[in-house]
């Protein structure tokens, strides 16, 4: 009997996006790529009759979000046809009877695990079952059930759960996944880089990336399962990604040189669609402006920051000895230029001298 599935998870629906410019456009728009995103997952469980919708905790960015929030996915989630919904909670939803996301009415095609045990349901018509267990607290240093789980080798056997398959000491549900190799697949959720941890046990990742710390690709898991064969493929489905550059300055470049390499940085197709931070680094002609590059770079691009704090001044050393031989200038240049020139005394040099100059503290 065959099984198709979409594997996500770490959608965080209703969480609120703050970001370090131009009021709170990005923030809204942000709220909106995650419905989109939402959507198109559905649409692609819809189009091609996917059997299992599974996700595998932090559907919900709190268990205080928006109620509107959460009556709006119950409700998407009743219109699929075909494709029944298996959820369990993450560390950011973790199930109460009080939370919010116990009250709402979910519709007959979705099963929400409650318990904080394992727990499993079994579909009959796939001949199927899932497994998988909701956090109810905030924190777990153990698995809350026996290792080894006894399964139906007649059916197909899937498990989800939300915890970290990286690290032994952790607060967030540690994970072995050879523990769970009798599983067909393994479903996992809470680290949100997408990443298979062998050929049936993989992280789907946040579906859209929520912050600069999740750049790269991030989509779903769409799978099947056929006589415990898994088949699985990671599909990119995200609306806009995160890059995150870094780029090297030299004293000889123009302004306009730096401008134009920034902006070759990527198609006009993607700069305006996707997040930028683009990191200075190396030494700067004095005589560029960081902030007009700012100013005359944003346009170009849907969202860009320029981070300059690593950036310095490039100063002409030799010729700022020249002329200030004879006072505090000059007499700062000869006794850094004693120690031995290590990046470190380079950094120091240049600091002070560019506190000196700011300040012009000239005699
Ligand atoms: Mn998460």
């Amino acid at each position: 009997m065959k099984v198709s599935f979409i594997h996500t998870g770490d959608l965080h629906m209703g969480r609120q996006f703050h970001f370090n410019r131009r009021g709170d456009i990005y923030g809204k728009n942000k709220r909106l790529d995650l419905w989109e995103t939402f959507e198109k997952i559905l649409n692609t469980a819809e189009k091609n009759q996917i059997d299992l919708l599974l996700i595998a905790g932090d559907l919900f960015d709190s268990d205080e979000v928006d109620i509107m929030e959460i009556e709006r996915v119950a409700e998407k989630f009743s219109r699929l046809t075909t494709t029944r919904v298996v959820i369990c909670a993450g560390n950011h939803d973790c199930y109460s009877s009080l939370s919010l996301f116990g009250l709402v009415d979910w519709p007959d095609n979705v099963t929400l695990f409650k318990t904080g045990k394992l727990e499993s349901v079994y579909f009959p018509d796939l001949k199927t079952e899932v497994y998988g267990m909701s956090w109810v607290k905030k924190a777990y240093t153990d698995l809350p059930f026996p290792r080894g789980i006894a399964v139906n080798p007649e059916c197909n056997n899937i498990l989800m759960l939300h915890g970290d398959a990286y690290s032994r000491q952790t607060d967030y549900l540690p994970i072995d996944v050879s523990d769970f190799s009798n599983f067909d697949y393994v479903a996992l959720g809470h680290i949100h880089k997408p990443e298979y941890l062998s050929e049936t046990a993989a992280y789907c990742g946040s579906p859209e990336g929520l912050s600069f710390g999740e750049s790269g690709d991030h989509g779903v898991i769409v799978g099947k399962i056929d006589a415990h064969k898994c088949v699985s493929e990671f599909v990119p489905i995200q609306k806009r990604r995160y890059v995150d550059l870094e780029f090297e300055v030299t004293p000889e470049m123009s302004f306009d040189t730096i401008k134009e390499q920034i902006l070759a940085c990527d198609t006009e197709e993607n700069r305006m669609k996707n997040y930028y931070r683009v990191t200075l680094k190396g030494y700067v002609d004095p005589e560029v402006s960081v902030d007009w590059l700012k100013d005359e770079l944003q346009p170009s691009f849907y969202y860009f920051e320029l981070n300059d704090k690593a950036l310095e001044v490039d100063l002409d050393i030799d010729l700022l000895l020249k002329e200030n031989r004879d006072n505090m200038i000059g007499k700062f240049i000869q006794e850094m230029l004693l120690e031995e020139v290590s990046p470190i005394t380079k950094k120091a040099l240049y600091y002070g001298l560019e506190g000196i100059l700011k300040e012009k503290v000239i005699l």
